[in-house]
């Protein structure tokens, strides 16, 4: 996994200009007007997703982190650039212990929905965590993303957690399985947002994502 220096200070820039908060969408008839391209953050609850946003941006505040697991069944919209380059999105959490099948049925719908109608979206990043690799649970948004041909990449998270020979481990694991999903980017992007691993280079494939 390598990009250029200059795709890396280019992407650098971008995320050092203007980054808010647009809005919450639970439901799709609250989605803002897709003008901007869009890239999308998912992964079950605690994988490190809000952290990964606050990190990405160098923000400490951007996406709450640690928040009540699966409280927040919403579709995140944040404007990138001014003039407003592309958009971050940050999708639901799944996968929390203790979610009432309501809630679960309602994730679906949204997620799915969204991922089958947004035009604008032209790439999802599925965050999972180094010391497990994909589980059943990421499997589920794997399809769904397969099914709606919305290309993908998978991150690896929290990757100070684990030494460099498991990394390595679940690394080529990870890519193993990906490479036989159609939506799927080959190459695995491994970060630690305590540290700043991988992040100029996460940076880089958002901005290669919408260019
Ligand atoms: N060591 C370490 N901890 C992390 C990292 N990213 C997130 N965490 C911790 O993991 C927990 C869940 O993170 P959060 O961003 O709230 O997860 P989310 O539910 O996916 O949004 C928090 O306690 C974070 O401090 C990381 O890269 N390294
Ligand atoms: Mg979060």
């Amino acid at each position: 996994m390598s990009f250029e220096p200059e795709a890396i200070e280019a992407a650098r820039k971008l995320f050092a200009g203007p980054v808010d908060f647009l809005k919450s969408a639970p439901e799709l008839r609250f989605l803002p007007d897709p003008v901007v391209p869009e890239v999308a953050f998912a992964g079950r609850s605690n994988v490190g997703k809000s952290t990964l946003l606050n990190a990405l941006t160098g923000r400490n505040s951007l996406a709450r982190t640690s928040n009540t697991p699966g409280r927040t069944q919403e579709l995140n919209f944040f404007d990138v650039g001014r003039p407003l380059a592309f958009r971050l999105v940050d999708m639901p959490g799944y996968g929390f212990a203790k979610a009432p099948k309501d809630m679960v049925r309602q994730w679906r719908y949204l997620v799915n929905d969204f991922l089958r109608g947004r035009q604008a979206l032209k790439r999802a990043l599925v965050l999972i965590d180094s010391r497990h690799g994909i589980k059943d649970v990421d499997r589920e948004i794997l399809e769904m993303l397969d099914k709606a041909a919305v290309s993908y990449r998978v991150v690896l998270t929290k990757a100070d957690k684990v030494k460099a020979t498991e990394l390595a481990e679940v690394t080529e694991r990870t890519a193993t399985e990906v490479r036989k999903r159609p939506a799927a980017h080959p190459d695995i992007l491994a970060t630690s947002s305590e540290g700043g691993m991988g992040i100029p280079e996460l940076r880089a494939a958002v901005v290669e994502a919408i260019s």
